[in-house]
This record gives C-alpha cells, structure tokens and sequence, in this order.
C-alpha cells in the first residue's frame, strides 16, 4: 500500500514513488534539491540526525530511548553469517546458457534438449581450503558451481576445475577437511595444504593419490578463472522420454583456453593482489571481453561402464577423453557483475540435489553423500529452511508452487484456505496439484545387495591414474609436480610423513618418487607403500590431461604490462597499444610515479600502476620502454630491478629497447643470459613479431636454465 507520509514533513520533503524488493508500491521522502531519498529507520521512519546519538547535555549519557541508534547497532551486530566450511572464499557472476546440439535421445530436460535456448545462470567460482578473507592464488582445487535458472527449475552443476576429488566415501569428507584447514591447536596455516596434518591424512588414503597429482600440477594455481575448466566430477545420469538411461559426466572448457602460473609467480601475486582472480573476471567484463565456456558431455551406456578399466561410481577415476570424447553441445557467456556481493555471491546456496526432469543420480557414494550435505549446510550457514525465497536462490525461469509454508523470514506463504493435499478445495492458482507427466520421475534402477558398510573392490586401484597423469604432462609439467610436492613436504615437520608419500609416489613413478627424496634430503629412497593392486603401466598417455601441450597460440585474453618513463619512445607505444588491441588482449602502463609519464614527443601517457604496485607477476608479458635517463635511475630501484628479473625467472617474454638495457642489465640479465625471450623492439614490424611470440605464452626452456643457476 502506498503511504503518504512523506507528506507529513510538510514542505521541506517532497514525494515520489518507489518499488519495493516485494513489489508493492510505495513512496519516498526526497531531500530537496538532492536528488537522494531521506534515510529511514528500517520501520520507514525519516531520520533527522545519522551523526550524533541521543544523549543527556553535551557531555552527558546515551539514552536507550533513541531508537535510531539501537537499531542500527543492533543490525550491524548481526550482519555476518557463518562463512562456508569448505568453499568460503568465493566470487560469484552471472551469465547465459545457449543449447547448440539437442541431447533429446537421451534426455527430457528442456536445457538440453531445445536449441537455441538462452536460460539464465550463476557461477560462483571458490577456493576449498581458505576462509572468505584468504588470498585468490592459494595451491587449491577451484569451485565453479553453476546454477542453471531453467524452465523446469534450477539446476545445479557443483563443480570443481579438477575432474576427480581426494576420497571414495563422503563419510571421510569432514576427516579430509579438517586434515587440509589450519590445524586445530594453533589456527594456521591458512588457505593451504602444507603441513603435516594434510600430508599425514593423505599418506594414510592412498585413494587420494591420483587427485594429489592434480592439485601439485599446475592446474592447482590458474592464471584466472577465465582459462580454468570444470567438471561435474561425478557420473550423473540423463534419462529420456522412454525412461531409458545413460551416464553423463558433464565438463566446462573455456574458449580462452587453459592456463596457470609458476609458484613462485603465485606467491608473489598473492602478496601484490590477493584479489588478482576476482580482479581479472570483473575487468574482463567491465572491458567487454567476457569469457565463454563450451559445455560438454561424455556420454556412455551401462555395458561401456560394466566393461572400463575402472567404475565409473568411483569419483578418483576420470574416462580419458581419447577414450570417450566430449560431445560439445552447448555453450555458457558469463558476461554480468553481481549488483551485491553479499545478496548473490555470500547467499547463493548450490545443491547436487537440485536436478530438473530428464537428469538423475550415480550410485557414486560421494554423490550420494553430497546429496545430503548441501541442503543440511545452507540450513546452518543462511538460518532458515526458506533460504529458497531469498532471489539468488529462487527458481527464475519457471512458476513454482507448493504447500510449504511458515519458518523463519518467510517470504511466500500460501493464500486461501488450502495448504494439504490432497484436498477438495477448488482448483486453482493457489491449489497445486502433482503432474504424472512432466514432473520429475527418478530413474527406476534395479539394485539388491546385502546391507554392509564396504567398500567395493572396484574401487581398489589408486596408482594406475595417477601414473597416467602424470605421464601425459610435458617434462616442464612434470617438473612443476615433483617440485610442489618437495615444497609441500618441506613444510612437513615429521620426516616419517614426507617418507610415506615418497612411499606412494613409488607406485606412480620412479623418478618423480627419486626426484622428490632428492629434494627433500632423504637419506634413502622409501620403500613403497603397501599396495591392494599393482599399478597398471599399459595406460596410454591422454594428452587432453596437459595445459602446456594444449596451449592457446594467441595473446588474445592476456595481459601486457608496459614499463615506460619520461621521455619513452611515443611511437613506438601506439604500435604496442594499437597491437596489443588488434590482438585482443589488453594492457596496464607503470611508471615510476602514478601521474604517468611524458613522452619524447611531449605528449602525456597516464600510468595504471605506480612501479612497485605493478609488479610482472600480474602480467603475462612485460615491455621496457625506457630513456636513457629513466632506465639509468630505475636501475636503482629494487621493484624495477625485481619487476625484470621476475619476468625473467618466470620465463616470460619481454620485449625492450636499447636504452633499456641498463635495467636489464642491473636486474641481473647479462648478454649470455638474453634469449630469444627477450625480443629487441625498434618499430611496429618487430612490435607485430613481438605480440604474436607472445602467444606461446612462457618460454619454458628458460625455466630449467634458471632453475639451475639457482641451484
Ligand atoms: Fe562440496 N561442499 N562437498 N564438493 N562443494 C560445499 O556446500 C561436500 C565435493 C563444491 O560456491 C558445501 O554450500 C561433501 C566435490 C563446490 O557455494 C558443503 C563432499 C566437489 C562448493 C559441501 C563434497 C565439490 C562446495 C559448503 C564429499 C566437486 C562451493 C558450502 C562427499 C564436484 C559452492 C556449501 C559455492 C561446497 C559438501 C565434495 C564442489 C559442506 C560432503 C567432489 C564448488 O555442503
């Protein structure tokens, strides 16, 4: 209803009307001439004093009379919510769904069924380990849950950027939670697994082994959202209109294709922007290149699953895509900023459990435990069974009713007389009634069995993908790996645990198992663990497992940070600029002071970052555009001097001039150190040249040659 009471003030406020979150009309105080609505109490109240509380004199006591000031205590008090257990720090976007191929012989579900079909969706992308306060460049598996706002209701893909996960059972889920957060005793450390209480969990489940090479691969530290892949993890099910079913494995691919840093570079990026993930996706939207992903399916029947290597219940074991490909049939732009962090990206509640007609369940147990866990942890984390009211969580492209009624902050309660069924009540909008037809039919599979808490046979290999997963990563890949883990285990006070991986390695690989006893200092290559089965070595490589060998060949997507000083080359920026535009990517200027730099032809470039705010681990290729003068001075400069050498030892590109040279030069770079890496820039052919290098990415080979210096 709409109230005048604007009115009431008289002629000092005038009057306009508003819409509420509920949509029901009502109407605003305006401060004249302001543009702005009065501030209320939260009862609608028209404030006339937000600075000063109610008090007795000047000097004297506050009064519990000044209701204001209570209530805006009081609700402050109670702005948090319990932070997630697991997938606390998180960043949420919305986007669109397109079909591109029709699934309809194998499913109902109207989102894959009819193309062309934009539904509506949310991503929140997370680490696991950290809380909300951590840093983006954890070594951490990556959350990327979507919710599919469809016709049929909300769909939810819980997924994660690595397709497997550490464990077989969810009833080992809160055991392998409390062994990778901070440990109990002293609360730290934070947003990582490296210490001892994770790595004594981990060598105690050697069922973990295939993920643990996961989460040490360079997969465990992506340059960005924008160029990570999900997985659904588990085997689900897609069930058609004759009520046959198949399995389905669902996978996201970015269009920008894949790509991660270095350790160290993650280190650094962690102390230079801990927010370098989010940052990014909200720019790349905010500059108009927003990224896609291809959404894929595996899709195979029950005899491919009776006849694998492996059961596809057991949520440690991929199917190699050479193996089964993955059918692209449609494709998802996550091009939209939340409006409130805390409405979207806090209070969106995923659920496994959330499926439309059409998609069903595995057997897979840590589905099914999954299955229990989401509904029962939005209960705690968002206080009352009607956190499905709250918009981020409502059902977007479809009507919904039901009988469910009452509990805390309820936002929709039914009207009239009706709330049972099955009733004689008059049919009606507000008389729900079940449909046989399309409503939601789970899959009618047969299963018998004895009652027993056990674990299946199947289930026993861990080393045969692990092994496979590792063979199918380039050497500098594999290098990354051995050099994760003796980072890990070096952080691990117990010597028997690093020992007992070392023991695990063993079955995966023999030089990965010497090369990390080598970096640990271990007197003795360990003997292997105990094994349930031998690990199989006719596993082929699947190079779909690298992002080296997968790599993109453009620019496009990336970032080029230009170093310039007073008096740098005008021209030879324009081409940089109008280059790196051509090629889709983008570019930051830093300079030694914020105000930028003027140029050699007088014109004024604004500076992006001032030097020791920008250094090259934010950028994937760096650029020295420098005067005699400013090289001379920045060759003076720690964070000049390390913003080279940095880019350097990450094997990064880097493209310079001749009056730069002093830089490089005091950075530690000397002429037998200059590699093909470090590409001479004097015009816009070599500019062109330089950008299209770019592409590759790193320079690997120079990584070893670094390394080995180092040592
Ligand atoms: Fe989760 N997981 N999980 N998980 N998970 C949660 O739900 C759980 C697992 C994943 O951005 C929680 O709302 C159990 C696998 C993502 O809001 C909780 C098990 C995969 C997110 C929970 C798993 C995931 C969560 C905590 C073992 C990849 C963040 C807060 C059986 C396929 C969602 C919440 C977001 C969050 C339970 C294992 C992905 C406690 C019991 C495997 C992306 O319910």
């Amino acid at each position: 209803m709409a109230q005048k009471i604007g009115q009431e003030k008289g002629a000092a406020a005038q009057v306009g009307t508003f819409e509420t979150e509920t949509g029901s009309g009502g109407e605003l105080h305006q401060l004249p001439g302001s543009g702005s609505p009065v501030l209320t109490t939260q009862q609608g109240v028209p404030v006339a004093d937000d600075q000063n509380s109610l008090r007795v004199g000047e000097r004297g006591p506050t009064l519990l009379e000044d209701f204001h000031f209570r209530e805006k205590i009081f609700h402050f008090d109670h702005e948090r919510i319990p932070e997630r257990v697991v997938h606390a720090r998180g960043f949420g976007v919305h986007g669109t769904f397109t079909l591109t191929e029709s699934l309809e012989e194998f499913t109902t579900a109207k989102i894959l069924t009819e193309v062309g079909e934009k539904t509506p969706m949310f991503v929140r992308f997370s680490t696991v380990a950290g809380n909300k306060g951590s840093f983006d460049l954890a070594r951490d598996v990556r959350g990327f849950a979507a919710k599919f706002y469809t016709k049929e209701g909300n769909w939810d893909i819980v997924a994660n950027n690595i397709p497997v996960f550490f464990i077989q059972d969810a009833i080992k889920f809160p055991d392998l939670v409390h062994a990778a957060k901070q440990e109990p005793d002293r609360g730290f450390p934070q947003a990582q697994t490296a210490h001892d209480n994770f790595w004594d969990f981990i060598g105690l489940t050697p069922e973990s082994m295939h993920m643990i090479m996961w989460t040490m691969s360079d997969r465990a530290i992506p340059r960005s959202y924008r160029f990570m892949e999900g997985f659904g993890v588990h085997s689900f099910r897609l069930i058609n209109a004759e009520g046959k079913a198949v399995f389905v494995k669902f996978h996201f691919k970015p269009r920008q294709g894949l790509q991660s840093v270095l350790w160290n570079e993650a280190v650094k990026i962690n102390g230079a922007d801990p927010d370098f993930h989010r940052r990014d996706l909200w720019d790349a939207i905010d500059l108009g290149s927003p990224p896609e992903w291809d959404f894929g399916v595996q899709i195979f029947d029950d005899d491919f699953a009776d006849n694998f290597e492996f059961d596809v219940l057991d949520p440690t074991k991929i199917i190699p895509e050479e193996q089964v490909p993955v059918r692209i049939v449609g494709r998802f732009v996550l091009d939209n900023h939340v409006d409130n962090f805390f409405a979207e990206t806090e209070q969106v509640a995923f659920c496994t459990q959330n499926v439309v007609p059409g998609i069903g369940f595995s057997n897979d147990p840590l589905l099914q435990g999954r299955n229990f866990s989401y509904l029962d942890t939005q209960l705690k984390r968002l206080g009352s069974p009607n956190f499905t009211h709250i918009p981020i969580n409502a059902p977007k492209g479809c009507p919904f009713h039901n009988f469910q009624q009452d509990g805390h902050m309820a936002m929709r309660n039914p009207k009239g007389r009706v709330n049972y069924e099955p009733n004689s009540w008059a049919a009606g909008e507000n008389n729900p009634r079940a449909d046989p037809n399309t409503g939601y039919r789970h899959f009618g599979e047969e299963v018998n069995g004895r009652k027993a808490q056990v674990r299946s046979e199947t289930f026993a290999d861990h080393y045969s993908q692990a092994r496979q997963f590792f063979i199918s990563q380039t050497p500098i890949e594999q290098k990354h790996i051995g050099d994760a883990l003796v980072f890990e285990l070096s952080k691990c006070e117990r010597i028997d645990i690093r020992e007992r991986i070392v023991g695990h390695l063993r079955h995966i690989d023999q030089t990965l198992a010497t090369v990390v006893a080598d970096g640990l200092g271990l007197p003795a290559l360990p003997e292997p663990v105990q094994a349930a089965v031998p690990t199989r070595t006719d596993l082929p490589p699947s190079p779909a497992l690298s992002i080296v060998a997968r790599g993109p060949e453009s620019f496009a997507g990336r970032k080029l940070g230009i170093l310039v000083s007073d008096e740098a080359p005008a021209k030879l920026l324009k081409a940089l600029v109008a280059g790196v535009k051509a090629a889709g990517a983008v570019y930051e200027i830093i300079a030694p002071k914020i105000a930028g730099a003027t140029l050699d032809d007088g014109s004024q470039v604004e500076a992006k970052q001032k030097i020791d705010g920008g250094p090259s681990v934010l950028y994937d290729a760096v650029v020295l555009l420098l005067a005699p003068d400013g090289a001379a001075q920045l060759a003076l400069d720690k964070t000049a001097k390390d913003f080279v050498s940095d880019a350097y030892a990450h094997a990064k590109f880097i493209g310079y001039i001749e009056d730069a040279l002093p830089l490089i030069d005091a950075a530690g770079i000397g002429e037998a150190d200059m590699d093909e890496g470090l590409i001479l820039l004097s015009n816009a052919e070599t500019v062109a040249g330089f950008l299209k290098t770019c592409g590759a990415l790193r320079l690997w080979e120079r990584e070893y040659k670094v390394d080995l210096d180092a040592a």
